[in-house]
This record gives C-alpha cells, structure tokens and sequence, in this order.
C-alpha cells in the first residue's frame, strides 16, 4: 500500500534536493550540455508524439519522478481502476470511463459483471438510431427530416461534445447543424435556436442524473418551443431523446425510455463524452467515424496500462505538471492547440483537469500539506500569441504550456498550415531559449530598449505532435489528459473521481430563487451585502 503522504515519501525528499541544486540551469545550457537531448526526451504512442525535452529536467529528474510514481504506486492504482475496483473511494464507485472503448469481447468486471456487453448494446442502439437520424428515415412530427440537434445539457454532459462537435466539424455531415445549450441564461437557449424551424430539430435532453437545474429548465423551454411551434403536445415523442443514468427522471418529462440512452454510475461526468452523452458527436461523424474515436481512446488506454513510465505519455506529462505544480511553485498549465477547431479544447481540459484534482482533503481524510491540481486555461495559437503570451514570456510567473499541433492541414489552404506550424515551433524555442542583451545589440537593437526586449527564456512546454486532427486522435488525446490527471491525482493521494464542491454549488441558488419572486417579502436573512444586492435587483430588473 502506497504511503497516503506524498510529501513523506524519500522520493519527495529526493526531488526537493534535486530541485534546489537545478532550479536555476537555464535550457541553453541543458541543450548545449547534451546532443541527444531531443532524442532522449521524446515519447510516441497511440499516434501521438511528446518532446518533452524543453523542460527544466535532466535524466536525475525524470528518475526520480519515476520514482515518485512508484513510491506512489500509479502503476497498482491504474491496474486496480482498470480492473473495476471502486477507486472512487469517497462515492464507493468503480472508474471505469475506459471501459466505455473496450472492444467488444473484452471483459471488465464490476461487482462481479462483465459491463463491456452493456457498453455496446448502447453504442449499437445509438448507431441505429444516428443513422436514422442521418439518412433522413427518422422523421419529425410534420414529417419533415432532421436538420438541427440541439444537446441541453451542461458541465461533463456539455463541454466534451461541444469540443468534439467543433474539433471534428471536418468530419461531420456538412447538411446539419449542431447547437448547444448549457446555460440557464435564457439567451443562451435563444440564441441556439434562432432561425431554426421546430419541425426539423431534434433536442437531446443529456443529464447523468436528470434533475440539474440548468438542463432541466432549458429542456421544459424546448418543449414548449416545440409544442408552440408545431401545435401539438404529442409532437414531444419525435422530436426529444435523453441521455440519462435516471429513467424515471426521463419518463416522468415525457420521453419514451425507448428514447432513452443509459450509461452508469462509473462515468464520471467529465469522463462521459464518449458514453452515450457523445449521441450528438456520433449523429454528426456517423457511427463508423465515432468508432475511431473510441479506437483512439482505447489506443491510449492500452499505451497508458502497458507502456515503461519512462515512455508512457500520460505519465511523463502528469509527472512533469507534478514537477512545476510542486517543486518550481507553478500556479498555472496553459493549453494552446496550435489547430483553429480545438478552440474549444482547454475549456473541456479547464473541466477535466480542475473538476478532477481541484482538492483539498487527501484519501485519508486529512487536510492535504501540499499543492493539488494547477489551475487550467488557454487559448488557440496562433491567437494566444497576440494577446496573453505577452506575460508567458516576460512576466514574472512560471508558466509552464503543453502546445498541441498537427502535421496535415484539414483545411486546402496548405501554405497556410506552414505558417500556423512555424509559430508552434518559434514559440516553443523563443519560450525555451529567449534572446539575450548580446543577440538583441548584434541586430541593431538601440541601447535605451535592448533591456526591455530582453526575453529570458527557460519557459518550458510540452509540444505534442500528430499527424491529423480527426477521430481517432482526438480519442488519443482526450484519454492522454485523462491518464495524465490520474496520475497527478495518485501522486497527490486525492480522489480524482468526485466532485462535491460541484455539488454544493448545485444547492447554492436554492435557498435564493424564491426570494427573488415578485411576491417574496424583501430578503433579510443574508448578510448585508447579499440582502442588498438581492434588493437592488429586483428594484431594477424592469420587471
Ligand atoms: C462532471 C460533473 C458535472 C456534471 C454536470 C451535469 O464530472 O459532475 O460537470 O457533469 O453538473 O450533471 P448532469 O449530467 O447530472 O446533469
């Protein structure tokens, strides 16, 4: 059994020497020191490439975090989620998200029963049901064919398949459109709507538990948007599916169980986007698109149980954000996929990531004595860089930035891939090496500036590298974050799996909904300032 304390293990103790003794060896000289740096330091698998090598690391480094992860044992801990323990140990729940791309014919047991069956009797009906959808068999109310899919749904039954509905638009069927509404801000199921005529829309009511209130209300919204529009209540049944873990929640709103897409309790929402909460991803790709990408999952998954720590990518990648989490201070992770449709990528990473290892109390129960998940965000490059990059290179904060790019261009602009790559590659050598006082004077920079154009250099970044963006990488990618926060989270000896900060959150509101209704008497019982804002709102809300 692994100590519960990382910060107590000899390998803990071990990388904190060694961080002392390296914490200010600059890149140029590691890379000078050693030819085969870039060699060394790079990884392959499940189609995806890692340089790591601009990374404030030596070989010592990378042992000893090993090492950590041994005194840790991730490798156990993988084996025992991969085999169905309950490692979700604060909900007494498996963690079984890879069993969602298992092969048909591989056996994964939970309390006894082998779930994979369960997994693709679903993936078979949504396939169905995809195709029916696409070719045009199902039809709506009026009889007229599907050409909007509007997913209600927020958080994990959100963020994944708005991602890959944008990453993968390439590969999607071009004659429809696929909208999403999470907010409970009314505008956003306004705007989503917009111009689309009900007789052709299809709404997919995905919520794990069927009772958030932000579904839950923009799902009563889109009923009445239907029935108002095609004049019928039992217009309903053509037009709503659910994706759902709660059958009578989906029932009792109306929609046929039929029309019900199950998953379970071992899917973490954030873990969900290629359960059946990925339906819209597979009406847009088509089932046999949707395939690869469960390919690529299972790639990855298979790299991550079987791979040596020192070439298994999600482990190097979460030890590394170990590394300058724990060590160098680091407060932040910058995600910037040098690739237009991955726009929406660190926000389902910010989720994966945060959601996951976002933790104070360690499994033990105690107060964790050291640093938890870094904080999560970015932005594509080459946007990024005419904006916050600014700060990453001159600033006075660490941040260390996985940057994502991709060999083949999607688009027929092909001069224009090169352009997007040489900044990726630019980037990443200007964050690592800088350009000193001596450079800038050698090209004619004026005294009174040089000191200002100085950029020091020794930012690190990981630099992923894939042939193309499609189905099959995604899934490749989606699971390296996913084995990556596991790993942290092992390392950190917290549980990756719950989320009861998001729990609380959903109680919040509650208690103040009522009080904002027009006939309420003023509230009192906040403090002053929740009392008066509550106050001024409803005297100014022009209502
Ligand atoms: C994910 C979280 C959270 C959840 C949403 C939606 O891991 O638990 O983001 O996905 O709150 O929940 P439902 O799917 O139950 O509506």
């Amino acid at each position: 059994m692994a100590s519960m304390r990382p910060t107590e293990t000899a390998a803990w103790t071990a990388l904190a020497t060694h961080h002392a003794a390296i914490k200010d060896r600059h890149l140029r000289e590691l890379f000078a020191e050693d030819a085969a740096r870039a060699e060394k330091f790079s990884a392959e698998g499940a189609g995806l490439f890692l340089d790591y090598s601009k990374n404030r690391i030596t070989d010592e480094t990378v042992r000893l975090l090993i090492d950590l992860a041994r005194a840790r044992d991730v490798e156990g801990r993988r084996d025992a989620m991969f085999r169905g323990e309950k490692i979700n140990e604060t909900e007494r729940r498996a963690v079984l998200h890879v069993a969602l791309r298992a092969p048909r014919g591989t056996r994964i047991e939970v309390d006894g029963q082998d779930v994979v069956p369960d997994v693709h009797v679903v993936l078979d009906r949504m396939a169905s049901f995809a195709r029916e959808i696409r070719t045009g068999t199902w039809k709506g109310y009026t009889g007229k064919r599907i050409r909007n899919v509007i997913n209600i749904g927020i958080g994990g039954s959100y963020l994944g398949p708005e991602m890959a509905c944008l990453a993968l638009r390439e590969f999607s069927d071009k004659g429809m459109n696929f909208r999403f509404v999470s907010n409970v801000d009314g505008a956003n199921f306004t705007a989503a709507t917009d111009g689309l005529d009900p007789a052709q829309t299809l709404f997919i009511i995905s919520s794990k538990t069927f009772t958030t209130l932000e579904t839950m209300t923009n799902a009563a919204t889109a009923r009445r948007w239907i029935v108002a529009g095609l004049g019928a209540d039992h217009a309903v049944a053509r037009h709503f599916v659910a994706v759902s873990t709660n059958a009578e929640g989906v029932s009792k709103f109306g929609i046929d169980p039929a029309r019900m897409f199950g998953f379970w309790d071992w899917v973490g929402g954030r873990y969900s986007m290629d359960s059946a909460i990925g339906l819209s991803s597979m009406i847009a790709i088509g089932p046999e698109r949707f395939e690869e990408m469960l390919a690529g999952f299972h790639d990855m998954d298979e790299h991550f149980r079987t791979a040596p720590p020192e070439r298994n990518l999600p482990m190097l990648m979460g030890l590394l954000t170990v590394w300058y989490n724990n060590f160098f201070g680091a407060e932040t992770l910058g995600i910037m996929p040098y690739a237009a449709p991955l726009a929406r990528f660190p926000a389902y990473l910010q989720q994966l990531q945060m959601e996951s290892n976002g933790k104070h109390v360690a499994l033990d129960a105690s107060r964790v004595a050291w640093q938890t998940g870094p904080i999560i965000w970015g932005e594509p490059g080459t946007d990024g860089q005419h904006s916050f990059y600014q700060l990453i290179h001159q600033g006075t904060k660490l941040i260390p930035c996985d940057l994502i790019g991709f060999c083949e261009r999607l688009s027929p602009l092909a001069a224009q891939h090169d352009l997007l790559m040489a900044n990726l590659f630019a980037q990443a050598e200007a964050l690592a090496f800088g350009k000193t006082k001596e450079e800038l004077k050698a090209e004619g920079s004026p005294d009174f500036q040089t000191p200002f154009r100085v950029t020091e250099g020794n930012r690190p970044t990981n630099l992923i590298l894939a042939d193309r963006l499609d189905p099959r990488t995604l899934g490749s990618l989606v699971a390296l974050y996913e084995h990556s926060v596991f790993t942290q989270g092992t390392i950190w000896a917290i549980d990756s799996f719950d989320q009861w900060g998001v729990e609380l959150g959903k109680a919040l509101a509650q208690r103040i909904i009522p009080e904002l209704a027009a006939e309420a008497e003023p509230a009192t019982g906040h403090d002053s300032s929740t009392n008066a804002l509550i106050a001024r709102y409803r005297g100014r809300r022009g209502w």
